[in-house]
């Protein structure tokens, strides 16, 4: 292995880390060691009970699938307003999002039904929050509540390794470096294999029905078996998964999946892009707005 001009073999840690602004990777600029807020700045608010402040980023997806899913089934109250979080511009660290969030990142919630308004923060405390408020898409037996519990603190514990472990090294750092890699491919590749293994014996993640266990694996481990994130689904031989696979792609042809996913979005097709939704209709109103792009 070689090591890269900058980082040489007998780098020894100075006795106290101190920040030298710029050394973290192509997110260098929102990268910090402190917590709170940088700036006033307050946060917009709909008509709907329900307030979500997001971006479409894997962990952000998760909260607008189960909202798409619940108002699928038609739970009406769970009728929502979302509104973009431009976290490359710093609008997590805004002092009304803080208050929200305190660990300034996306999702969080703000839930103004409740007698005092209710802050909600962590993508799987938002699941968690929203299937026990409408009782969906969470078991009602204690067995079947505990496995689907399982694997929702799984994938809590398991994603940070995929994200910040291989994608940070593989994709975004300044240089590649072997040892990084190969410790965290290593690791998702268990991790691939820890879901083909449940995959092959169930439907779903937590058994035969779809739960809010599905909803946080998904965002994040189907996206590598179909190579939307990091570019490395041939990397990592994503293609040998093929429980994983399955289960992938029939969750990607929901359509509450179709809808969340374009919610908060800011890259990639335009007429995959909902940047703020308040009503069913916002989706409607992009299909004509594509229809009209395409008659142009
Ligand atoms: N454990 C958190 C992770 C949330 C998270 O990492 N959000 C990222 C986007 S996916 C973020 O807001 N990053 C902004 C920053 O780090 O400043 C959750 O599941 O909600």
């Amino acid at each position: 292995m070689t090591n890269p001009p900058n980082q040489p073999a007998d780098y020894t840690p100075p006795k106290v880390w101190t920040w030298e602004p710029g050394n973290g990777g192509k997110f260098a600029n929102i990268n910090r060691p402190t917590a709170g807020a940088v700036k006033e700045q307050e946060l917009p608010r709909g008509k709907h009970p329900l307030q979500l402040y997001s971006l479409a980023t894997p962990n952000g997806v998760k909260v607008t699938v189960i909202l798409e899913e619940l108002l699928a089934i038609g739970k009406t109250g769970a009728e929502y307003d979302a509104y973009t979080i431009r976290i490359g511009d710093g609008d997590q660290f805004g002092s009304c999002f803080v208050d929200a969030n305190p660990n300034s990142k996306i999702p969080a919630l703000i839930d103004y039904s409740t007698d005092k308004p209710t802050r909600v923060f962590e993508s799987g405390s938002i699941l968690l929050y929203l299937a026990e408020k409408f009782g969906a898409f969470i078991p009602e037996d204690h067995a079947g509540r505990t496995e689907c519990m399982n694997w929702l603190f799984w994938q809590m514990g398991s994603a940070p390794y995929l994200g910040g472990g291989f994608g940070h090294f593989y994709a975004y750092a300044p240089f590649k470096i072997e040892y990084c890699i190969d410790r965290f491919a290593m690791e998702v590749k268990r991790q691939m294999d820890v879901l083909d293994r449940q995959l092959a014996d169930n439907e779903y993640i937590a058994g035969d029905s779809y739960t809010i266990a599905d909803m946080a694996i998904w965002p994040w481990y189907g996206a590598v078996v179909s190579n939307s994130v990091y570019d490395a689904a041939e990397f990592l031989d994503a293609k040998s998964y093929t429980n994983v696979a399955r289960w992938a792609s029939a969750i990607a042809k929901r359509d509450a999946v179709r809808r969340g996913r374009m919610v908060n979005r800011v890259t990639g097709p335009l007429d995959k892009q909902l940047h703020e939704r308040h009503d069913a209709s916002d989706f409607d109103t992009k299909t004509q707005d594509k229809l009209e792009a395409a008659a142009d």
